[in-house]
């Protein structure tokens, strides 16, 4: 059990030190990374178009670089907006680290790229342990999910920058209760801001890239109640990476749709 913590400590430790040098280089290049994380299937990539294509409408270069386990799915959806997008496959393992981001940043995005949407593995776990440099973290949930994830699932929504409730046009027939909601998310991270959004009606899209600029801006942010995960984060063992357990994400995986 001991040992166990011990291995999650070192990849938590080792994650954060290689997630603050990516943070520096980034912010070197003038580039601000979004970490978009949610359960598969909350709207990340459906809310990602709009959002790719408005912020493009304010004359902001920004690119997309979306996880999935398998498919270019995402990518191919993404691209649409005429972003430069590129999928990493990670081979199986249900969360991206610092490293996997770093190892695909080589001569990309394109130069002069201000805004870095990363769309993380759909998970509601792991993803929450590992920083990946990013300036802005939103954690995403829909209306069909259930008002009480917040509770359940504090490390996620503990760390979160910004809360995005998706998926707003369904929120009568799926009779969910935002008040509810509210509470459970102030609960575990006191007083960050919630917004609503629907992919469907444009609702809290333009919204959604101020907040984004505003953070690329260097914009004070709310403070997460939680400033990083635990050491002693509530991993699953199948997310500690090890020797033999996982494959690494390979970049020579990642395909690069063209719009
Ligand atoms: N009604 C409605 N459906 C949505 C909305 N956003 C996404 N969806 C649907 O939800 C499903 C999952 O969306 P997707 O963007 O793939 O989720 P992701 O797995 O988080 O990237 C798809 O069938 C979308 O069409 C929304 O705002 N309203
Ligand atoms: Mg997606």
């Amino acid at each position: 059990m001991c040992r166990a913590i011990d291995v999650r400590q070192a990849v938590l430790a080792e994650n954060d030190m290689l997630a603050g040098a990516l943070r520096e280089e980034l912010a070197a290049h003038g580039t601000t990374a979004v970490n978009l994380l949610s359960s598969p299937g909350s709207g990340k990539t459906a809310l990602l178009e709009p959002v790719l294509t408005a912020t493009a409408a304010r004359g902001v270069p920004a690119a997309a670089l979306t996880a999935d386990l398998a498919t270019d799915h995402d990518a191919v959806r993404l691209a649409r907006s005429g972003a430069p997008v590129k999928q990493v496959l990670t081979g199986g393992l249900c969360h991206l680290e610092a490293s996997h981001l770093r190892s695909h940043l080589d001569g990309w995005p394109p130069p002069g790229t201000r805004v870095l949407y990363v769309e993380n593995v759909g998970n509601l776990v792991c993803p929450a342990a590992f920083d990946l440099g990013e300036t802005l973290r939103v954690t995403l949930m829909s209306v069909t999910e259930g008002e009480d994830k917040p509770l359940k699932y504090p490390l996620a929504f503990g760390l979160a920058h910004l809360v995005v409730l998706t998926k707003t046009d369904l929120e009568e027939a799926a009779a969910f209760d935002r008040a509810a909601f509210t509470a459970h998310v102030h609960r575990v991270n006191p007083g960050v801001p919630i917004l609503p959004t629907s992919a469907r009606t444009g609702e809290g899209v333009g919204t959604l890239v101020d907040h984004v600029l505003a953070a690329s801006d260097g914009a004070t942010l709310h403070r997460p109640a939680l400033q990083s995960a635990p050491a002693t984060a509530d991993l699953p063992k199948t997310c500690t990476p090890g020797p033999g357990r996982h494959r690494r994400p390979d970049p020579d995986d990642a395909t690069a749709p063209r719009p």
